[in-house]
C-alpha cells in the first residue's frame, strides 16, 4: 500500500519538470502505486484554458491546481504536479491544503542558461525577441523555493537519478 500525497515540482520552463514527472509516474506505476499527473496538457488545455500568463492568471492557475490536487489526495492518490508555479505564496497555499507530511516540494533547479540552451519549443528565443511577453525568467519573476523537501540540480543528475532521489525520499517517509 501507499499513502496519498502531493509531489509538487517547481522550476523554470525547460527545466525538466515534465520529463522527471513522467519518468517518476512510470516508475511508481511499475511499483503498483496509483498516481495522477497534473500538467499543462491536462490542465491548461481544459480546466484552466481561460487563463494566460499574467501574474494574476498564474496565481489563479496554481490556486485551482492546488484545489484539484487536494481532491485527488482525498481520493487516495499520489498526485504529481508539473507547473512552473513561480510564486512562494501560491506554493505555500497548496502546501496548506493537506497535512504537513503530505506535501513534497521538489525544486527542479536548472540554471536559466541551460533552459535557454535547450529551448525545446523555441520559447526563450521568442521571449528574447519580445514576441512572447511576461516569460518566466526573462520578464516575469521566478521565486526559488527556500526550503524544498527535495532539491534536484539537474545539470549534475540524470533523469533517472532525479527520479531515484524522489523515490528514496518517499520510502524514507514511508509513503511508499
Ligand atoms: C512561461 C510560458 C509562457 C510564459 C507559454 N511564461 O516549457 P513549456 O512552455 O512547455 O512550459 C511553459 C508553460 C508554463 O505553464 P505553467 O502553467 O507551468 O505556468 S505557471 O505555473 O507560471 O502558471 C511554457 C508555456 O507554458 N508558456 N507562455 N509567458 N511559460
Amino acid at each position: 500500500g501507499h499513502k496519498p500525497c502531493i509531489i509538487w515540482l517547481t522550476g523554470l520552463s525547460g527545466s525538466g519538470k515534465s520529463t522527471i514527472a513522467n519518468a517518476l509516474e512510470e516508475k511508481l506505476n511499475r511499483m503498483h502505486v496509483h498516481t495522477y499527473l497534473l500538467d499543462g496538457d491536462n490542465i491548461r488545455h481544459g480546466l484552466n484554458k481561460d487563463l494566460g500568463f499574467s501574474i494574476e492568471d498564474r496565481k489563479e492557475n496554481i490556486r485551482r491546481i492546488s484545489e484539484v490536487a487536494k481532491l485527488f489526495v482525498d481520493a487516495g492518490l499520489i498526485v504529481i504536479t508539473a507547473f512552473i508555479s513561480p510564486f512562494r505564496e501560491e506554493r505555500n497555499y497548496a502546501r496548506s491544503l493537506v497535512r504537513s507530511d503530505e506535501f513534497i516540494e521538489v525544486f527542479v533547479d536548472t540554471p536559466i542558461e541551460v533552459c535557454e540552451q535547450r529551448d525545446p519549443k523555441g520559447l526563450y528565443k521568442k521571449a528574447r525577441k519580445g514576441e512572447i511577453k511576461e516569460f518566466t525568467g526573462i520578464d516575469s519573476p521566478y521565486e526559488p523555493p527556500l526550503s524544498p523537501e527535495i532539491h534536484l540540480k539537474t545539470d549534475k543528475l540524470s533523469v533517472n537519478e532525479c527520479v531515484e532521489k524522489i523515490v528514496i525520499f518517499l520510502k524514507a517517509k514511508k509513503i511508499i
